[in-house]
């Protein structure tokens, strides 16, 4: 096979498995720890969950394996978006099936959930699986978005299981498809179909992490593969001195990515859309903010910087989000074919003035016109907006430009303004894992076996102390449903996992805050430079500093 010489010397890293799972499987014993709770809600919970709620949290430890011998034939399936470490987490999955029977089978069900309702599948074997070991993508069998949650999908499932004999489902997934993993474990508990469910906690946006699980994989690799290119973007500017570089950076609806670029790279300007929410911020009031900034450094003589913009930030506009909800209302039904069919924009405008209110109208009316049309364009098969479409690189920066010509009209600026647009999401998702990654991935997958080995279902497979090297790790596992709360989702209460979205009185967001103006005015721009993957273990192995400043180190 023709593969690049790095891919080449991945295949043959090996993944630093946590110490107390480096001994052989058959000296991997299990300790049982307290019963667990929900983190709110417990009675609501308990009843939606009557056979795995309240399980006992788990960790190995060295000692002789006490798990029934009994084949396994495990069900693999990837969720959402992909995430950097995906292929190992199904590579650990794989050794640690095959080094306790050589008889296990591992299937993997294609491009995601709807594999598994559709029995299409593939059954891995060695020559397989050392294709993709230690490399990014999710292409080993791929990914996709259908969701797992009614009990008609579930009976589907329970049948595809029942026919080739699966003993266990491992969803690796973000925090809706681990909620959906235990509400599966829940029905496979509840109608004896011998399935065990375990998930894994994966995606870029970092958002599934809770007390017990201080990481989702692929976060790691993704900012750092962020910062490299954003810091490659600060010497530039820091060499021509010309431009002001808005970068807007993946991330759903949580900030951690933007928040941990910014750690990395000490940027300009960096927005948390978790503290625009909380200050009930205004597209105008965001837009000065960043124009301080332009203007403090013009006055210094430096027309150039860089901003960070989190993915999802304009939903948290209060009145954006307000404006959308508008737009969405006023475009239902048949409105939209009536909108469509006029034929200038002009027409369309008076169309829209009429139907907004006036405190809609007033925030519409400072957009600019692409980013106005842009709400009219993009809409998503129910007709709604698509918020996470909209360039709010190009809104900011364009808002800032009006400013900047406000205050030069009132004689406070001077300075020159010239701009350049990025958007980094799919650039980081399928990168080379990072060693970190790698490791995690690999430990996740590995340990996930070992839970259905000793017979459990509805946990999340745990890898913890991870600030610290991989030979402290501490491998386990914990109930899904102590993570869940339940929720308004779709006009009904439902138990999901809460999503963590950046805390503002925690000590990253505490950090950034305290160095924040700092940057704003001087050039304190970092430049973190690519992944390393050999080398020293202070280069290579060091994961994010979210999780570092979280751990107090
Ligand atoms: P997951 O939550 O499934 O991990 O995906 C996260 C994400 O990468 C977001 O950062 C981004 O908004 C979204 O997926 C993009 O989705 P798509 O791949 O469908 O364009």
């Amino acid at each position: 096979m023709n593969v690049s010489p790095l891919q080449a010397a991945r295949y043959a890293y090996t993944p630093k498995l946590p110490g107390m799972l480096r001994h052989g499987i058959a000296d991997i014993c299990v300790k049982e720890g307290e019963p667990t709770q929900s983190v709110a809600d417990q009675e609501k919970i308990q009843a939606l969950f009557p056979n795995t709620y309240g399980k006992k949290e788990i960790t190995f430890q060295k000692g002789a394996n006490t798990s029934p011998a009994k084949k396994q034939v495990v069900g693999v399936i990837l969720s959402g978006g992909q995430a950097p470490g995906g292929h190992n987490v199904v590579c650990g999955l794989y050794d640690a099936l095959k080094a306790t029977n050589s008889e296990n089978v591992l299937y993997g069900f294609k491009g995601g959930p709807s594999g598994l309702l559709e029995d299409d599948y593939l059954i891995f074997d060695d020559a397989y699986i050392d294709q993709f070991r230690n490399t990014g993508g999710f292409d080993i069998i791929g990914s996709g978005r259908t969701k797992l949650e009614t009990e008609e999908q579930f009976a589907v499932a329970a049948k595809v299981c029942e026919k080739h004999g699966i003993t266990a489902i491992v969803i690796i997934g973000g925090d809706d498809s681990n909620t959906n993993a235990a509400v599966l474990a829940e029905y496979m508990a509840a109608h004896n179909t011998g399935v065990q469910v375990i998930g894994c906690p994966k995606t870029i946006d970092g958002d599934l992490k809770n007390e017990d699980i201080e990481a989702s994989f692929g976060f790691d690799t993704a900012t750092k593969t962020y910062s490299e290119l954003i810091g490659n973007i600060e010497r530039d500017c820091n060499s021509s001195k010309k431009y002001w570089h808005f970068i807007k950076v993946m991330g759903r609806s949580a900030s951690h990515v933007a928040l941990e670029c910014a750690l990395e790279t000490q940027p300009n300007v960096c927005l948390i859309s978790e503290e625009v929410a909380e200050k009930k911020m205004s597209l105008s009031q965001i837009a000065d903010q960043i124009a301080d900034s332009v203007e403090k450094r013009a006055s210094l003589g430096m027309n150039f910087g860089v901003v960070i913009i989190p993915e999802g930030v304009v939903e948290f506009v209060p009145e954006f989000s307000a404006l959308i909800a508008e737009i969405n209302e006023m475009l239902a039904g048949s409105k939209a074919a009536q909108f469509n069919e006029l034929g200038s924009w002009d027409e369309k405008y008076a169309f829209i003035s009429e139907g907004l209110s006036a405190e809609s109208m007033k925030v519409f009316e400072i957009l600019p016109q692409a980013i106005q049309q842009q709400l009219f364009l993009e809409r998503d098969p129910h007709g709604n907006v698509q918020v996470s479409l909209i360039e709010s690189e190009k809104l900011f920066s364009a808002m800032v430009g009006a400013k900047l010509a406000q205050r030069k009209a009132a004689g406070t600026y001077t300075g020159k303004y010239a701009t350049q647009h990025h958007f980094f999401g799919y650039e980081g998702r399928c990168a080379f894992p990072s060693n970190f990654d790698s490791d995690y991935c690999y430990s996740l997958g590995y340990n996930a076996f070992m839970l259905i080995q000793y017979g459990y279902t509805g946990y999340l497979s745990k890898v913890s102390n991870l600030s610290r090297p991989a030979e402290e790790w501490i491998a386990g596992g914990m109930p899904i449903t102590k993570m869940m709360n339940m929720e308004r989702r779709h006009g009904e209460d439902k138990p999901v996992i809460r999503k963590a979205l950046v805390e503002l009185d925690g000590a990253p967001f505490k950090y950034f805050e305290a160095h924040r103006e700092e940057w704003a005015e001087k050039t304190c721009y970092l430049f973190p430079g690519a992944i390393q993957y050999f080398g020293p273990a202070s280069v290579c192995d060091i994961t994010t500093r979210t999780l570092a400043l979280e751990k107090g180190m």
